[in-house]
């Protein structure tokens, strides 16, 4: 996926035209731009083709699909079908559930990134137990892209390390939640950044000091 400024917007905001205030207002600084679960299921599904129709943003859907191979596939045909580029797919759920995924990708030419360890500190009781296995799942399975965290950047550069410099990592926690752009992109391609900018009081000037702290 070609990411500019190697920036993903995380539009959190759950009201579709504070929404799109904001992306307007950022909009010559980025491309793409991350819809999870508060906006989809504050304004709907229609809130992908908004941004795809007025924009021609790459979509990426943060579903953090983790279900049963049948379920998976209709989350992701009802994703892909309403505009989205790609989707975010929990790893520990195992292959046959990530395949279905995969599955339904391929037959919208879409992108599935596999969510490996999560940024929060609460990833660290469960997940990061198996997540060097989820990325090793991942790239035997052929898989391209992957979400992997900006807050624990020893964890970063480790799953780095198993999914290879071919690989494209986008990483969350980046602001915020504490995560440092600079010392992310030594590992990521790209970061997914959200309250920094749509919740700052100038989202444009946010995202311009975002990209000075990159030089
Ligand atoms: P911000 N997100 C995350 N950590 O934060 N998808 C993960 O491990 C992960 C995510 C999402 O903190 C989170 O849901 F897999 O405001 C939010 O949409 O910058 C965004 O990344 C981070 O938002």
């Amino acid at each position: 996926m070609n990411i500019k400024n190697n920036i993903i917007l995380a539009m959190d905001l759950m009201d579709i035209l504070e929404a799109y205030e904001v992306v307007e207002e950022i909009s010559d600084y980025i491309n793409t731009i991350k819809i999870g679960y508060p906006l989809t299921l504050a304004e709907g599904l229609e809130s992908i083709g908004i941004f795809k129709d007025n924009f021609d943003f790459n979509i990426i859907c943060d579903y953090k699909v983790a279900d049963i191979p049948e379920t998976n596939s209709k989350i992701a045909d009802l994703t892909f079908n309403a505009g989205a580029d790609a989707i975010i797919t929990h790893g520990f759920v195992g292959e046959d559930s990530v395949k279905a995924c995969l599955d339904v990708a391929s037959d919208y030419d879409g992108d599935v990134f596999l969510l490996t360890e999560m940024s929060h500190s609460g990833a660290q009781m469960f997940l990061q137990g198996v997540a060097d296995d989820i990325a090793k799942m991942g790239l035997e399975m052929g898989i391209k892209n992957y979400v992997a965290p900006s807050t624990r950047l020893n964890r970063l550069s480790e799953i780095r390390n198993i999914v290879g410099k071919d690989s494209f990592i986008i990483s969350p926690g980046v602001g915020t939640q504490g995560g440092d752009p600079k010392d992310t992109l030594e590992y990521a391609d790209a970061l997914i950044i959200g309250r920094s900018i749509y919740a700052s009081n100038n989202p444009k000037e946010a995202t311009e000091s975002i990209l000075n702290s990159l030089k």
